[in-house]
């Protein structure tokens, strides 16, 4: 189906903890690491800084589960499943062996396309025809393009995130700007809609979904001195999430202490930002990520 292709230099492939296939790309400005089991990045490190993904100490690396860390792509749905709880939680994209479609290096940029298309385990689990890709484009910023071609002959409806773990030095010691004046959806007390009035400082436990469409959100480190920008296009949802250690306590691959140095800011479509589609029709929803050694 997809044409043959010569990889550049720049993007390796090779077998990592739990034989699961894992692919490093590099450029001038960068080192990403990504797992083709759900096309997750695990890692992403711009030449001189520290990562700014992170990866659980306590994270497990089994076919078929969804790796704690970095970027795990949930979709077709957010969360839950709408009408059947006993499916997978987050869709199956994060679960499935990804194809590697193409690469491609230039001057300044490293890039690779993984693709997923329906099969009879997809449709058992969600009954419907698809193509979904993922552009993962390392530059000067990380780029991620995440597209869903309705390949069927019916309407669609999905929802989705790129549900990003970014390393903090501390729960305590970091802020995040953008989200004053939206409103959020808080799953601790079943999804009741509150306003979000002032910039927001998370004191975990949260687990929120924000109505928030604005790209530009910054995520301030005063322990890392660093800056990280968010931007994005075609998200309606932005997902703000920590356990707090003591829930954090009881996940087996995360644990008190290591929760302490996450907090998940996904980029997404959720809840009333569900997507609709009709057949023959596509989506492409981008996140990019830079950031800014300086003092925060
Ligand atoms: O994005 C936040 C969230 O939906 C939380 O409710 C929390 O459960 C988290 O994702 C992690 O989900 P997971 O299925 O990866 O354990």
């Amino acid at each position: 189906m997809f044409e043959p292709f010569t990889l550049p230099d720049r993007v390796r492939f090779y077998s990592g903890p739990g034989q699961l296939p894992q692919c490093e790309l590099t450029a001038p400005s960068g080192r990403v690491v990504l797992c083709l089991q759900g096309a997750q990045v695990l890692s992403y490190v711009p030449t001189g800084q520290p990562d700014l993904l992170w990866l659980s100490p306590n994270a497990q690396f089994v076919q078929g589960k969804s790796i704690r860390g970095g970027i795990p792509v949930c979709w077709p749905w957010f969360g839950d499943h709408p009408e059947d709880a006993k499916l997978p939680a987050h869709g199956f994209a994060r679960n499935a062996l990804w194809e590697v479609r193409s690469s491609f290096a230039g001057d300044d940029t490293t890039q690779i396309q993984l693709g997923l298309t329906d099969s009879a385990t997809t449709r058992s689990l969600w009954p419907t025809p698809f193509d979904l890709t993922l552009d993962i484009e390392l530059g000067h910023t990380l780029k991620l393009t995440l597209t869903t071609h309705n390949t069927g002959p019916h309407s669609i409806v999905l929802t989705e995130a790129l549900h990003t773990y970014f390393a903090v030095s501390a729960t305590d010691s970091i802020h995040i700007e953008g989200l004053a004046g939206c409103r959020y959806h808080d799953k601790l007390e079943g999804f009741a809609i509150k306003p979000q009035s002032e910039e927001l400082t998370p004191t975990p436990p949260l687990d929120r979904v924000y109505d928030h469409s604005a790209s530009g959100l910054k995520l301030l480190d005063y322990g890392l001195k660093r800056v990280i920008q968010i931007d994005k296009s075609a998200s309606e949802s932005t997902i703000v999430w920590n356990p707090g250690t003591e829930v954090a306590a009881g996940i087996g691959d995360i644990g008190a202490e290591p929760s302490r140095h996450y907090i998940c800011i996904e980029s997404g479509n959720a809840l009333g930002g569900a997507v609709s589609l009709a057949s023959g029709a596509s989506h492409v929803l981008v996140m990019e990520l830079a950031s800014t050694p300086q003092e925060a």
